[in-house]
């Protein structure tokens, strides 16, 4: 990218986190769209989140795919080449590649080259002679496979339980598309975050050293960086609460007393305890992962946890 295209790809997405944050905080019930908690500040923060004692899931999941590496490789059979959805350092994908035979391509996809870059390099380091594909786009939206990919089948691979940041309609759409991507007789690997008890759920989400907080926070931070906002951010603390009706960890910014924020050529008032939802988690049972899949055509075909059922990797089939 030339500096003047990355000059301009800035200025659009400033523009775009503007014309979010004012339509959630305009919003009945103030949102903001958890996509913007990632800059580069909320990215080293979040893997600082998934070495946290709290944070269960990365550890969780690295657990599954270590310990079960060869009933997933048989599972998912032979020749496959691995699409991976936001692949984070590759390091779930080294892992997963390592245990499967004969993988035909690694494919990483991300709307971030810089993130592409670092998983791209990482499982060329680790798999010498697999071509590395990598795709720039957002994962969300429809985007077409490397024609070099040929025909060897496909295995999606969507690790982290981020599909659990998706509201269930989106989830679904997101899976449906994957499948279409993907094409005929593709497989998927999906992590997925399971329900269990309230105060180990609320605590991976309000850590005791206070770094889920600061990438909360952080998002106040970034509007105000990037979108000349004027958030006091001793006047907002995180909260994570467990919203049992929707079986999902909600993370909010509380507004400690009543205030007036500008942004974007308009002032925004909060009451005191008025909250800004910022992030939903969802947690699944077995029974709502199969219906979630099966709404966007796939089928289970197997699934692994850990010995403590904290944390599951589900294979699905199209
Ligand atoms: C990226 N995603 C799967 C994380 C989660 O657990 O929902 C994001 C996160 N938010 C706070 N802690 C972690």
């Amino acid at each position: 990218m030339s500096s003047a295209q990355s000059q301009d790809a800035a200025q659009q997405q400033r523009a775009a986190l503007i014309a979010d944050a004012l339509a959630g905080l305009s919003a009945p019930r103030k949102t903001l769209p958890c996509k913007w908690l990632y800059d580069a500040e909320g990215c080293r923060l979040f893997e600082e989140i998934t070495r946290l004692p709290e944070y269960y899931p990365t550890r969780t999941e690295i657990r599954i795919l270590t310990e079960q590496a060869g009933s997933i490789a048989e599972a998912v059979g032979p020749g496959r080449a691995v699409v991976e959805f936001g692949p984070g350092d590759g390091a779930k994908a080294a892992l997963l590649l390592d245990g499967l035979t004969a993988p035909a391509a690694y494919v990483p996809v991300d709307i971030a080259p810089e993130w592409l870059e670092g998983a791209a390099n990482r499982i060329a380091l680790a798999q010498p002679g697999l071509p590395v594909l990598p795709v720039v786009a957002d994962f969300t939206l429809p985007f077409a496979l490397p024609r070099r990919l040929g025909t060897a089948p496909r295995l999606g691979f969507f690790p982290g339980s981020t599909i659990g940041n998706f509201e269930p309609e989106s989830a679904i759409a997101f899976l449906r598309r994957a499948r279409g991507t993907l094409g005929a007789g593709a497989r998927m690997l999906l992590g997925a975050d399971l329900v269990k008890a309230q105060a180990v759920l609320e605590a991976a989400y309000d850590d005791a050293a206070g770094v889920t907080a600061a990438f909360d926070l952080n998002l106040l931070h970034r509007l105000n960086r990037e979108a000349g906002a004027d958030f006091d951010l001793g006047g907002f603390r995180h909260r994570a609460v467990w919203n049992a009706a929707l079986e999902r960890v909600e993370m909010h910014l509380v507004a400690e007393r009543a205030q007036a924020v500008r942004l974007g050529g308009r002032v925004i008032h909060f009451d005191a305890g008025e909250t800004i939802h910022t992030e939903s988690s969802h947690k699944y049972r077995p029974e709502r992962l199969a219906a979630l899949a099966a709404a966007a055509g796939w089928r289970i075909s197997r699934h692994w946890t850990d010995p403590e059922a904290l944390f599951s990797v589900w294979l699905l089939e199209g």
